[in-house]
C-alpha cells in the first residue's frame, strides 16, 4: 500500500508546500518527518496565502490527518501560535498527531544558534535561528528533550535542570551572554503540554497500522535535497535528513513501504543562506529571478540567492533520493527571456565534472558550463494542458526531463492551486 514521499531536489523552496497540497485530496494521512519551524512552505488556495512552518501541509485539506512524525524538531511555543493563527482563519487542527519520540527546541537551543553564528562571523551557516541545530546536536549526543517528557513533570523538570547546568556555562562563560532559569521554562513548557497532549502519540504505529489499511500516506520533506546533513554541501546544510532515506527514519515507516518519490524541482534554482552554488547570479539577472519569481524566504524574510537551473544537482537528486518522478514549478517565472542557460557539467580546475565533485573544495570551485536553449515569451500562467505551452516552453521541460534522468509528471505555472499541468 503506498506512503508516497516528497523531497525538495535542491536547496529547498521548490514550491513544496503548493505541491504537497495538490495532492492533499488524494492522501489520507500527510507527515513531516524531519526539520521543524525552519521551513517556510506556501499554500495558495483562491486569494488566501498560507505560510506553514511546523505544521503539515495537509492540515488545510479537512479530510486529511496532518503528523509530526518523530524526525521532526518542534518549538511548542511556536507549534501552538501556527495553531491558533489558522484557527482565526477557521481551520481546525484538532486531528494533529504529533510523536511521542520528536525533539523539543527549547530556549537555550535558540540562544546558542544566534550566538553560535555571530560568533562564526563570515564563516556563518546563514542559519534561520530558530534553534534546530542545536536541538538535533543534543538529540545525537542523546541529551535531548523530547514531547514525551512534557507528560511527566518531575522527567520534564530534571531534564531542563541538567540541560542548564551545561548550556548555561556555555551561554555565560564562551559567549557572555545571560543565562537561562530552570523553573521559569519548566513552567513555560508545562503551559505547553496541557495543550499539546491530546495531539501526542505512537505515530509511527498509528501510520504503519493506517498502511495496512490501505490508506494512502505523503511524507513532506522540509528544506531540499543539497542541504541534507550527509548528502549536501556540508556543512552549509540544515541538520537532518530533507532525503528520502529520512522518510523512513522520520517517520517510523518502514522503506518497503515507499511507493513512489517526486522530486520537487524548480525551473531554475534558489538557495537562502552561505554556501557553494555554482550557477549563482550575482548581477541584474539574478536580481530579475529573485523579483520574477518572489524569492524572498518565507521563515526569515531573507532574499533567496537566484541562478540558472543546474541539471548535474537535478540528477543528483535524482539518484540519492530514488526520485520516480519530478514536479517543476514555476517554470511561468522564465517567461520572456530570448535564451536560457542551462548547467550541463561543471569546470573545476579545468576539468569537466558531469556529477557532484567527491570533495567540498572541489565543489566550491567548480564553474558551470552552460548550454543555451531557446526561451519563450508568452504568459503561460492560463495554460491547463502541457499542448498549451508554447514549443519552446515544453522544449525546455523536456531536455530538462532528459538531463535530470527523471520524467515530469506535472509542471506549476503560478502559485495557485489550479495552475498545474499534470503530465501523466
Ligand atoms: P537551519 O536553520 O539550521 O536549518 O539552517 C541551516 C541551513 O539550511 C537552510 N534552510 C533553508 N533553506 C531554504 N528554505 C528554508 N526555509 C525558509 C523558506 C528559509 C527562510 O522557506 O524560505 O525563510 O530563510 C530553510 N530552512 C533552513 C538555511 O538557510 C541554512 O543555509
Ligand atoms: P517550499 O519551501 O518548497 O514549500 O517553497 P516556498 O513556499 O518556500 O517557496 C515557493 C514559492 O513559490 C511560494 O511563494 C509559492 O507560492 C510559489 N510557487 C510554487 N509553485 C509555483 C509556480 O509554479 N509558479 C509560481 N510563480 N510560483 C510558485
Ligand atoms: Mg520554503
Amino acid at each position: 500500500m503506498p506512503a508516497v514521499v516528497l523531497v525538495g531536489a535542491q536547496w529547498g523552496d521548490e514550491g513544496k508546500g503548493k505541491a504537497t497540497d495538490l495532492l492533499g485530496g488524494d492522501v489520507d494521512y500527510v507527515v513531516r518527518y524531519q526539520g521543524g519551524n525552519n521551513a517556510g512552505h506556501t499554500v495558495v488556495i483562491g486569494d488566501q496565502k498560507y505560510a506553514l512552518h511546523l505544521l503539515p501541509t495537509g492540515v488545510l485539506s479537512p479530510d486529511v490527518v496532518p503528523v509530526i512524525g518523530n524526525g521532526v524538531v518542534i518549538d511548542p511555543g511556536v507549534l501552538l501560535s501556527e495553531i491558533d493563527g489558522l484557527a482565526e482563519r477557521g481551520i481546525n487542527c484538532d486531528r494533529l498527531l504529533i510523536s511521542a519520540n520528536a525533539h523539543l527546541i527549547m530556549p537555550h537551543h535558540k540562544a546558542i544558534d544566534k550566538v553560535t553564528e555571530r560568533y562564526l562571523g563570515k564563516s556563518k551557516i546563514g542559519t534561520t535561528g530558530r534553534g534546530i541545530g542545536p536541538t538535533y546536536g543534543d538529540k545525537i549526543s542523546r541529551m535531548g528533550i523530547r514531547v514525551q517528557d512534557l507528560l511527566d513533570p518531575g522527567i520534564l523538570g530534571q531534564k531542563i535542570e541538567a540541560a542548564l547546568t551545561e548550556k548555561n556555562q556555555i551561554l555565560t562563560k564562551i559567549y557572555n551572554r545571560r543565562g537561562l532559569e530552570p523553573a521559569k521554562i519548566l513552567e513555560e513548557y508545562l503551559g505547553y503540554a496541557e495543550r499539546l497532549r491530546p495531539h501526542i502519540t505512537d505515530t509511527s504505529l498509528v501510520l504503519t497500522r493506517a498502511l495496512d489499511e490501505g490508506k494512502v500516506v505523503l511524507l513532506e520533506g522540509g528544506q531540499g535535497t543539497l542541504l541534507d546533513i550527509d548528502h549536501g554541501t556540508y556543512p552549509f546544510v540544515t541538520s537532518s535528513s530533507p532525503t528520502s532515506g529520512g522518510a523512513c527514519t522520520g517517520s517510523g515507516i518502514p522503506p518497503n513501504r515507499l511507493t513512489r518519490i517526486i522530486g520537487i524541482l524548480k525551473a531554475y534554482t534558489t538557495r537562502v543562506g552561505s554556501g557553494p552554488f555554482p550557477t549563482e547570479l550575482l548581477d541584474e539577472q539574478g536580481e530579475w529571478l529573485r523579483q520574477t519569481g518572489g524569492e524572498f524566504g518565507v521563515t526569515t524574510g531573507r532574499n533567496r540567492r537566484c541562478g540558472w537551473f543546474d541539471a548535474v544537482i537535478a540528477r543528483y537528486a535524482t539518484r540519492i533520493n530514488g526520485v520516480t518522478d519530478f514536479f517543476l514549478t514555476k517554470l511561468d517565472v522564465l517567461s520572456g527571456l530570448e535564451r536560457i542557460p542551462v548547467c550541463v557539467a561543471y569546470d573545476v580546475d579545468g576539468v569537466r565534472h558531469d556529477e557532484i565533485p567527491m570533495t567540498q573544495t572541489e565543489f566550491h570551485h567548480a564553474k558551470p558550463i552552460y548550454e543555451e536553449l531557446p526561451g519563450w515569451q508568452e504568459d503561460i500562467t492560463g495554460a491547463k494542458t502541457f499542448e498549451d505551452l508554447p514549443p519552446n516552453a515544453q522544449a525546455y521541460v523536456r531536455a530538462l526531463e532528459e538531463m535530470s534522468g527523471a520524467p515530469v509528471s506535472a509542471i506549476g505555472v503560478g502559485p495557485g492551486r489550479t495552475q498545474t499541468l499534470q503530465l501523466r
